[in-house]
């Protein structure tokens, strides 16, 4: 998860930034010179002096919040939680002193590189501090609270079995027993009930925050960071979600009638959403793991990653050796020892740690690390890549000065490793032994199913999970209406639906990591439209001659020069040059994921001839 922050290594905004504080009013003891309230007039210079300064400050007031928040997400109790919340909001409460003498060269003129780190400094929280001192302390323990709720949440069966989301999510993968998927879907609903209070209080004090920084509230604020405004960003959305959509529905008709097939109708009815617990995972974001039930009935070949990973005796630390050999054969210098001796690879037996994955870049040099209680699956194999996607490129912005230490926009830093694991295709697979053959294109219609289930079918989640944030923050929802909001929401955009009248005291949304973990999710939706886009490019470069859904840029010296041409520019420019860098374009555009696919999108087509699609 790497919460963006702005410029604020990942893991502050892990905590630090998420958490927040305030500027006591009281003139902050600021080695800035920063002349606040003077008379004087400010200047240029006084401008560039005051974020050299600013930018030596935080960076000395980062490591230990970092080093704190990795500890409690490795080692959740009392202790590390309070530890770790104290330096972040230390970090925040300053962060934001900061932020407010940053404003105040608004209506100064200055060169543009200073204007951009100037902004990007305002603009710098997730949940901004609240100018009083107690309530900044408490949003930013309530964020340490929620956190760990989640890390620590688990289901209890009636006779006293308990699992926890490892055990959940590997259930929901794989059983299709519908009584079952149905129990612990709603079983892990229950570690939300007591968040509800927790995160109705800090949406108040965040929203306080963000006021005190000049934003109408924490949705402004999270919608501003896209050099745009922000009213305009959720245009941006909808016209790149109204491509994809007609993709969408036709995926969702094809699935929900084969799953009429194998459940009955009565379980899925063909004029309604689908019912969110028979799509393979906990919250019905990707639809992989049920690919045998919706396959083409030809036989088709398509490589069981998952099967391969286990004949070959891959563990936890093979997956990641062979995760980071396809990042060095691009040109990547290799990790560091440290990462393999730091970083967490599987779940601790004898302690809580929050398992959800993240990248670390701990001190913007060279301590990178994963956090992760892998899986030995092929879905996982993928997350790794994700991951360490986004520590390569920690390691490509590290030198760019601190304020631009940070991806174009949240959205690429989501978007590299997904973007390499376009390119475990069969041709690759069987270059590093997993496969022994690569199935021929008759072949491609299953492939393209299998992708498109966890790809395509994410992405009107990943957009569905702000709407309903912004809505909050906005206080167009309200408390009351969280889980309503919620499920109108989920069946608009996605169509499914809960398999289970929701109790009053529901609050769903708590269920997904990214809620109680306060990380922003359009970056995800952002990411999956990009990694497609950036798919193509490398591919061109790479020289690859056929399908793009059949390139693979593994070993291209070329490819790896031109992303880590794009990753080294960190944020010291707005996004779209970025984009244009790499792929000659300024638009983020649906066309390459709609033209990886083509060939699929015909074939639903087909199956869909005389189905009732819609919900
Ligand atoms: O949270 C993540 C990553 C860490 S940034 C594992 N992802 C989202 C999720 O799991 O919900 C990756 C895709 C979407
Ligand atoms: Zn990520």
């Amino acid at each position: 998860m790497l919460k963006q922050k702005m410029a604020l290594s990942a893991v502050m905004l892990g905590l630090s930034m998420a958490l927040s504080a305030c500027q006591p009013k009281e003139a902050p003891d600021t080695t800035t010179q920063a002349p606040v309230g003077t008379e004087q007039k400010l200047t240029a210079e006084d401008a560039k002096t005051f974020i050299e300064n600013a930018q030596k400050e935080m960076e000395k007031l980062q490591m230990p919040a970092a080093q704190a928040a990795w500890v409690y997400a490795t080692y959740i109790n009392q202790d590390s939680a309070a530890v770790s919340a104290y330096l972040s909001e230390k970090l925040s409460v300053r962060t934001a002193e900061l932020a407010e003498e940053a404003a105040k060269f608004r209506d100064v003129e200055v060169d543009a590189a200073t204007r951009r780190k100037l902004d990007l400094l305002v603009n710098s929280f997730v949940l901004a501090p609240p100018a009083d001192p107690d309530k900044s302390e408490r949003l930013s323990k309530l964020s340490a609270e929620l956190d760990g709720m989640y890390g620590k949440g688990e289901y209890c069966r009636e006779n006293g079995e308990c699992w926890d989301l490892g055990q959940l999510t590997s259930k929901m993968a794989n059983s299709r027993d519908e009584a079952l998927l149905k129990e612990i879907w709603t079983g892990w609903r229950q570690v939300a009930v007591p968040m509800k209070p927790l995160y109705e209080e800090l949406v108040t004090l965040a929203n306080e925050g963000a006021r005190d920084l000049g934003f109408k509230d924490t949705s402004e604020l999270w919608r501003g960071k896209y050099d745009m405004p922000a009213d305009e960003f959720p245009a941006m959305l909808d016209n790149t979600w109204n491509q994809v959509k007609p993709f969408y529905e036709a995926l969702h008709c094809h699935v929900r009638a084969e799953l009429g097939e194998y459940y009955g109708t009565d379980v899925v009815p063909q004029d309604k959403p689908i019912p969110a617990h028979l799509l393979g995972n906990m919250w019905a974001q990707t639809w992989g793991n049920i690919y045998e039930l919706v396959k083409p009935e030809r036989k088709m070949q398509v490589p069981d990653v998952t099967a391969a990973l286990k004949d070959q005796d891959y563990d936890e630390l093979k997956m990641v050796r062979q995760a980071e050999s396809f990042f060095t054969s691009l040109g990547f210098e290799p990790l560091p020892e440290t990462f393999y001796e730091r970083s967490l690879f599987t779940q601790p037996a004898d302690r809580e740690v929050i398992c959800h994955a993240s990248a670390w870049d701990l001190d913007d040099k060279d301590d990178l690390r994963i956090k992760m209680c892998i899986q030995k699956t092929g879905e996982e194999f993928n997350v790794i890549h994700h991951e360490l996607g986004h520590n390569f490129y920690q390691r490509a912005y590290k030198d760019q000065p601190m304020l631009f230490r940070g991806s174009a926009n949240d959205g690429f830093h989501e978007a590299i490793g997904d973007t390499i694991a376009l390119s475990i295709t069969p041709k690759y697979l069987k270059q590093i032994g997993l496969i022994d053959e690569i199935p021929d294109e008759s072949n491609d219609i299953g492939m393209l199913l299998q992708v498109a289930l966890d790809k395509i079918a994410f992405v009107p989640f990943g957009l569905m999970v702000d709407q309903w944030r912004w809505k909050v923050f906005s206080g167009e929802v309200t408390p009351e209406n969280y889980n309503q909001a919620w499920w109108e929401l989920r069946e608009k955009y996605q169509g499914v639906m809960a398999p289970v009248d929701r109790p009053a005291d529901a609050f769903d949304p708590g269920s997904k990591y990214h809620v109680p973990g306060n990380t922003p999710y359009t970056r995800y939706f952002l990411a999956h439209i990009l990694q497609f886009q950036f798919h193509k490019a490398l591919c061109d470069i790479a020289g690859d001659q056929g399908p793009v859904h059949r390139c693979s840029i593994y070993g291209s010296k070329e490819a790896g020069k031109a992303l880590n041409e794009m990753l080294e520019m960190g944020m010291s420019q707005p996004w779209q040059d970025a984009l244009e860098k790499l792929t000659g374009t300024r638009e983020m555009d649906a066309t390459a994921i709609l033209a990886y696919f083509a060939p699929l999108k015909q074939w639903l087509d087909e199956q869909n001839q005389g189905r009732q699609c819609g919900w």
